[in-house]
């Protein structure tokens, strides 16, 4: 398989030996993990989630997990129901418990991948409900609220709710955008409850090489969506993203840029904007970066574009 992105999970990852999960993309294999969302291109076909031994596998709360070192990888995939607001609770439930069934109390990173995302009017849009049973169960663990995880959530194509974590021993350090509203402070119009993710978490470096995981990061500047209709804009300005949450993550990660990044993935909404997105990226992103194209709706129907990365400090 080839482009394969190195995640961390490794608290040293230039000591991995083993891989907690491989995400197949472009489904190249039978073993790796699929993802409900079609695959548009690109060079990065897979990414890896790395560990320093073999892993211990096995299920716990209905999430099916790999864990070594004090990390772990954690999935689970539920059929939605009338109200995304139950799932979302139960599902973020579920998790809560785990990391201490698992000895590792601390969200990384977490992927939502939630089918008919945007169908629903006002209040009632799917994604919004989803919003709403995270944040009911995320109440009653306000460790958990004090040290956001970074966060991606697309739409699926399939009807379903699928949810896949890595959690650790070691918390993170989240990182927010002085660009953008924090998520957690979206005023009122976006919905009655916000969403809970940090714009981006550094994990490891201690004695190790500190890893900076970057949340789905869109054309959002304040709370606002920039550039509606236009999803070349909404590209370079999903990168400005991007280069603001690098800049603030520096006294971490050290001086990085676009040109460091391990991989891009890049979720385009409608597959006929692909080649503009794709030229977009071409232009604004150095040509050694792997990039993946994955086809998927997004949490605010204006938004066409969405991209998340990761660095490693070298
Ligand atoms: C945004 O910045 C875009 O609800 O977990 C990106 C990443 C977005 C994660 C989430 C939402 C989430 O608001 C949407």
């Amino acid at each position: 398989m080839q482009s394969v992105c190195a995640g961390p999970l490794a608290w040293r990852p230039e000591t991995a030996r083993s891989a907690l999960a491989v995400v197949d993309f472009a489904r190249d294999t039978d073993s790796g993990l699929h993802l409900p969302l079609p695959f548009l291109g690109g060079t990065l076909r897979a990414e890896s989630w790395l560990a320093a031994g073999p892993p211990e596998t096995g299920e716990v709360r209905g999430l099916r997990y790999a864990a070594a070192d004090g990390l772990c990888h954690l999935r689970i995939r539920v059929e939605r129901g009338p109200d995304d607001a139950v799932i979302g609770e139960d599902v973020y439930r579920r998790l809560l418990a785990a990391r201490h069934d698992l000895d590792c109390p601390h969200l990384l990173r977490v992927w939502h991948y939630l089918g008919r995302i945007n169908v629903g009017e006002g209040d009632d849009e799917n994604y919004k409900r989803f919003c709403v049973g995270r944040a009911r169960a995320l109440e009653d663990h306000p460790d958990a609220l004090e040290r956001l995880p970074a966060a991606t959530l697309v739409g699926a194509a399939e009807n379903v709710l699928e949810l896949h974590a890595l959690i650790g021993r070691e918390p993170p350090r989240p990182i927010e955008n002085p660009r953008q509203v924090s998520a957690y402070d979206y005023p009122r119009q976006y919905g009655p409850r916000q969403p809970t993710f940090a714009r981006a978490a550094a994990v490891g470096g201690d004695g190790g090489r500190p890893q900076l995981l970057v949340s789905g990061t869109a054309s959002i500047v304040g709370h606002a969506t920039r550039h509606v209709g236009d999803p070349a804009a909404q590209a370079r300005e999903s990168l400005a993203n991007i280069d603001a949450v690098l800049a603030a993550a520096a006294p971490i990660v050290g001086p990085v840029d676009r040109g460091d990044l391990d991989c891009l993935k890049v979720y385009v909404r409608h597959a006929e904007d692909a080649p503009r997105i794709m030229a977009e990226v071409a232009a604004g992103v150095p040509a050694g970066v792997p990039v993946a194209y994955l086809k998927a709706d997004l949490c605010r129907s204006d938004l066409l574009v969405e991209m998340e990365t990761q660095v490693t400090r070298r």
